[in-house]
């Protein structure tokens, strides 16, 4: 994880979270590629090891950030520009840093998380045309910079993410997933590419699997994170 100046607002400093046993994972992939599943498979499997999990999403996690989730992807309205969208994004993950993943890792819980920093590097980055530079001094301001121990990216040709979001929802998109094929496409690009350039932290699966099998290559690509 990236260091943190001394004297920052998180709520511990980044060295004393490295020192503890808790480990911060984040799901990162498109739309339908089956985060949320993987990610409830993750925690269930770290309980019955006895392990204390804290399972969480963005944007969203805690109260304050839940509200700016609504505001950013309900379809009424005209929509945010790419700028907008990732200010609220960085302050939504801020109060969700701040309140509820640097104190759990800090006691030494797990953190399970659906979606963190990179979606708004491939998202508002990839998909929207802001520097990862930008997005990454926010992130800096926002939340010290705090990166996950460990990123699962989960890989499926937008086309089957897309049938299966269709078997979901409907016709029920909501304002970032309903953008068009091209803007996936390049999210799709991006997630790909940010993931080349950290290969200790993010772990590449093909989602196009069935769940358990998806699930058991999760489990052994973090053997070395997993209690005794
Ligand atoms: N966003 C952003 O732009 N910038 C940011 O910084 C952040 C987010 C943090 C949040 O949407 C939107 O915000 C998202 C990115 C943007 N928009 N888009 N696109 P969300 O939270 O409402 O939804 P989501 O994150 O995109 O995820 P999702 O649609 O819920 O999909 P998922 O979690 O990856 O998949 P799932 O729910 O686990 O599975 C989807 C369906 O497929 C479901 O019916 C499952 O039963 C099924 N499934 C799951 N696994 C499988 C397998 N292996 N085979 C077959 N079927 C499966």
């Amino acid at each position: 994880m990236t260091a943190v100046e001394p004297g920052t607002t998180v709520v511990t400093a980044q060295r004393e979270i490295d020192r503890l046993s808790g480990r911060f994972i984040s799901f990162e992939g498109g739309e339908g590629a089956g985060k949320s599943t993987q990610a409830r498979m993750l925690a269930d499997a770290l309980r019955a090891q006895g392990t204390e999990v804290v399972i969480t999403r963005e944007p969203g996690g805690t109260p304050g950030a839940e509200a700016i989730r609504t505001l950013l992807l309900t379809t009424e309205g005209t929509g945010w520009n790419a700028r907008a969208e990732a200010l609220l994004f960085a302050a939504a993950r801020s109060d969700h840093v701040e309140r509820l993943i640097a104190p759990a890792l800090a006691r030494g819980a797990w953190v399970v998380c659906d979606r963190y920093l990179d979606s708004s590097r491939a998202y508002q980055g990839g998909g929207g045309g802001l520097t990862d530079a930008d997005l990454l001094a926010l992130h800096a301001i926002g939340s010290s910079g705090l990166l996950p121990h460990r990123t699962v990216l989960l890989t499926l040709d937008p086309a089957i993410a897309a049938t299966r979001i269709a078997l979901r929802d409907g016709d029920a998109v909501d304002r970032i997933g309903g953008r068009d094929r091209a803007y996936h496409d390049r999210v799709d690009a991006a997630f790909r590419a940010i993931a080349r350039t950290a290969p200790d932290r993010f772990v590449q699966i093909d989602a196009s699997r069935n769940a358990q099998a998806i699930h058991r290559d999760i489990l052994a690509s973090l053997a070395a994170d997993l209690p005794a």
